[in-house]
């Protein structure tokens, strides 16, 4: 298998978390490309353009990342990160869409941010803002369990972007909750190995 990704995409990183929580990584070859100049490795594979996207050993282009999970998961022998069904499956791809919508927020925002020309009173960076701050309050409330699976997994990448990205804005202040939470699970391999810029 082969996964077109990049280093700075929180996406990628959830799954390539998950490729190594499924002890698969060593069958995934990382491709490193930069998704905004559009190359034509990506969208010759993907009409989206986006990473992460991965190719199977069939020459067969999955994405998006929920889905690539999906396909990992059902690819490995060892312990699911996506509960089969139930209540548990269901609490768990819950986790993970918030986790995901997260991040869609965050960079989102960033990218209204780093590409300007915006009034500064302009509504759209600040709904973006405001999705995050929203997500972080019911994660504070909620917070999730230290159990890996596919949704702890998306919340953890989503709040290493906010460091990574908005290093400056201190979300820990007012998540004291969730910030003990993130240092936990922080310490796992699969978010070690992952870190942005590794
Ligand atoms: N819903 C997608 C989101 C992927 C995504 O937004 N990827 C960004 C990088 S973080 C990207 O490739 N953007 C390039 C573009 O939109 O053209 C997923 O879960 O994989």
């Amino acid at each position: 298998m082969k996964l077109l990704y990049s280093r700075t995409s929180p996406f990628s990183r959830k799954v390539r978390a998950c490729a190594a929580v499924l002890g698969i990584k060593q069958r995934i070859a990382l491709v490193e490309v930069n998704s905004t100049q559009s190359p034509r490795e990506l969208t010759g594979t993907n009409p989206l353009g986006k990473v992460p996207t991965l190719i199977t050993a069939d020459g067969f282009a999955i994405f998006d990342s929920p889905v690539i999970c999906e396909y990992l998961n059902d690819s490995s022998e060892d312990m699911p990160i996506i509960p089969a069904s139930g209540a548990p499956r269901w609490l768990c791809l819950r986790l993970q869409a918030i986790g995901d919508g997260l991040m869609d927020a965050a960079s989102v925002r960033r990218q209204l941010l780093v590409v300007g020309g915006l009034e500064a009173d302009h509504p759209l960076p600040e709904r973006q803002r405001a999705t995050v701050m929203r997500t972080l309050d019911v994660l504070e409330r909620e917070r999730p369990s230290l159990h890996i699976d596919v949704g702890v997994l998306s919340i953890a990448c989503g709040l290493g972007y906010l460091d990574f990205r908005f290093a400056g804005e201190d979300w820990r202040a007012e998540h004291p909750r969730l910030a003990e939470w993130h240092a936990a699970i922080s310490e796992h391999d699969c978010m070690r190995s992952t870190a942005h810029g590794s």
